[in-house]
């Protein structure tokens, strides 16, 4: 039984400042773009969705405008028409229509989650099943750059009771300075908080040996994306080798790798983004196949605003076990807001409110504010 159908897609570019400059091996972000998704359906509801990436081209195939421009041209026209309450005909559609195109999906997907649940009276994280928690802990990223900036950053959210977990972005700097740089750190915050280090790829197999090995024997947690996505075979003996868990990222571009990556043994944990996996939905299928593996699980983020945000959470709301906390903290990091219900930190979680869909909407002046021209 149809009661809806989806009438016009549109995708929309917003520009939002950042805290401060937040800084990645290979890029430098100082205001982040949104790519959000507003689904419109005969019966007058509308879903939101968001299909944000990091640093342009930098980071992923997709770029903001390439997301936009791929909406407008091939996914939005083939998803007209058809019943907005059946989710599964809707994506597969899109599997035919484009391959990969995971971020340009995943906002999709959301779109017609938070459509579906606002029509039916159910939070997105019931239409995935059900919760087994209302709140995700979320940790927050080191990335100013400077050892004593970051000193400061974290005992300020320690202090608030807003973040305990740190993740700190190296790889950029010789290898010996970006270790100094981190174990300073972990010194300076000792038990109080779990720190870890994410190297986006830029180390080769022989620094990951060292600094695995030095990370280790000083505290540090877990140690995210060493090596290139591209050498399996490193992955692997690094994984066996390293005294420090290591989680797979950038690695993870599908559910598929997700499946390739665990029959290889090249992780112990997942960082699971539904931007990478193609949506809430599909990103469950990768903690599924890490869940069968033994594999433990990171709710990770693309720096998305709130919309994306509580598409993930809504997302690991419903896993047994997240045993790595978050990172959902791309709200705290951009000073501007584009929906009416800021969303809810409180001792260092995020608290999602069981309304229907991911219960947001937008703020329609502030979105014209920032939208691109
Ligand atoms: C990444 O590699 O994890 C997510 C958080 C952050 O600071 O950068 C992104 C991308
Ligand atoms: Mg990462």
């Amino acid at each position: 039984m149809t009661s809806a159908t989806i009438e016009s897609i549109e995708a929309i570019l917003v520009d939002l400042p950042t805290l401060r400059p937040h800084k990645l091996a290979m890029h430098t972000i100082s205001q982040q773009t949104l790519v959000i998704i507003r689904l419109r359906c005969s019966d007058g509801v509308e879903g939101l969705g968001e299909s944000t990436t990091v640093g342009g081209l930098s980071y992923a195939y997709e770029s903001p405008e390439s997301i936009k421009a791929n909406i407008d041209t091939h996914l939005a026209p083939a998803l007209v028409g058809m019943d907005a309450d059946n989710v599964n005909a809707a994506m597969q559609c899109l599997d035919r229509v484009a391959k990969g195109n995971t971020f340009a999906k995943s906002g999709l997907e959301t779109a017609l989650l938070d459509a579906l649940g606002k029509r039916r009276g159910l939070a997105v994280s019931e239409l995935l099943g059900g919760r087994m928690r209302d709140s995700v802990e979320v940790g927050w990223v080191l990335a100013s750059g400077d050892t004593a900036k970051d000193i400061a950053e974290a005992e300020n959210r320690l202090d608030q009771r807003r973040h305990r977990i740190f993740k700190v972005k190296i790889g950029a700097n010789p290898l010996e300075q970006d270790l100094k740089h981190v174990v300073a750190i972990k010194r300076a915050l000792g038990d109080r908080a779990s720190v870890r280090v994410d190297v986006n790829q830029y180390w080769d197999e022989s620094q990951a040996i060292r600094g695995c090995q030095v990370l280790g024997d000083n505290g540090i947690d877990l140690i995210e994306q060493p090596l290139s996505r591209i050498n399996r075979p490193g992955q692997v003996r690094l994984n066996q080798r390293s005294p420090t868990p290591i989680m797979a990222d950038e690695s993870i571009e599908s559910v598929e790798d997700a499946f390739s990556l665990a029959a290889d043994g090249a992780a112990s944990v997942f960082a699971l983004k539904i931007a990478k996996n193609g949506g809430p939905r599909a990103v469950l299928r990768t903690a599924q196949i890490a869940e069968a593996a033994g594999i433990s699980l990171y709710g990770a983020t693309m720096l998305e605003g709130t919309i994306g945000t509580l598409a993930s959470a809504h997302a690991f709301l419903t896993l047994k076990k997240l045993l790595w906390g978050t990172e959902l903290f791309g709200p705290l990091l951009l000073t501007e807001e584009i929906v009416t219900e800021p969303p809810v930190y409180r001792d260092f979680e995020l608290h999602v409110p069981n309304t229907p869909g991911l219960g947001l909407s937008l703020d329609e002046d502030r979105l014209a504010r920032f939208r691109r021209p």
